[in-house]
């Protein structure tokens, strides 16, 4: 029997997935907050979630160890895609990557005269088009996690990250500066399984799509 591997990060993507997959007639038998397990079964015995960081999804199908996937545009964007197909825009775990500085930080002067500004972010790609974009030279510094404590401590003059409510920002007297792109997450397939199992995969594909809330 052919089977379905689809990859999924905790928290909010799985979350939010849930309802995209009892669209699908896909169950869950274990919710991953609560296992410990990497590889949770569903009520379909021929498919199977295995649960990843979520900036690892996108390499679990390009290299068909899951032949699907859910991923934020941040992440796909750092990625790359290549070997991944890329359907439908689920229009969940809604975020924007903005650029943000502390309170006391003059941005508009600093871009104004050209200023070499210094700018921490997980979002290393994105960041960097992002000021190319806008023709300024900047220094940028990779980080993991916790990029709002660059600015407060001196290791950046600004972050490139994701924004939700803002709150996190307000609680570090950061302030959103700039709105580099609206996130969003998509269904991602690898290229190959989309080929080779097709008559599993289809159905999944449409039934994912039908229930898309924008
Ligand atoms: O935690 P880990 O390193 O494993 O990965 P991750 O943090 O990327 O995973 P996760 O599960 O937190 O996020 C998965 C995806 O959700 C991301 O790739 C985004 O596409 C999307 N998403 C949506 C978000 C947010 N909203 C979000 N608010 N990802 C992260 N955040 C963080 C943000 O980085 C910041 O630290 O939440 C904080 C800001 O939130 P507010 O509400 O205070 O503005
Ligand atoms: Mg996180």
């Amino acid at each position: 029997m052919s089977t379905v591997t689809l990859a999924l990060s905790k928290g909010r993507i799985f979350e939010e997935t849930l309802p995209l997959l009892a669209a699908a007639g896909i169950v869950p038998q274990e919710n991953p907050e609560e296992s410990r397990k990497l590889i949770i079964g569903t009520n379909r015995p021929e498919v199977r979630l295995v649960i990843v960081r979520a900036s690892d999804t996108p390499t679990y199908v390009q290299y068909g160890a899951a032949d699907m996937g859910i991923a934020g545009k941040d992440v796909l964007i750092e990625h790359g895609g290549a070997g991944l197909y890329q359907p439908i825009d689920l229009a969940i775990a809604k975020c924007r990557m903005s650029v943000a500085v502390r309170e006391d930080f003059d941005y508009a002067a600093a871009v104004q005269r050209g200023a070499r500004i210094k700018v921490a972010s997980k979002y290393i790609k994105i960041a960097r088009e992002h000021f190319a974009s806008k023709g300024m030279h900047v220094d940028l510094i990779k980080l993991y996690g916790s990029m709002e404590l660059a600015p407060l401590v001196g290791l950046a003059d600004a972050i490139v990250d994701l924004v939700s409510t803002g709150g996190t920002l307000r609680a570090n007297k950061l302030v959103e500066v700039e709105q580099v792109m609206p996130i969003s997450s998509r269904l991602i397939v690898n290229q190959a399984s989309l080929k080779l199992k097709r008559e599993l995969l289809q159905p999944v594909i449409e039934a994912f799509a039908g229930a898309v809330k924008p």
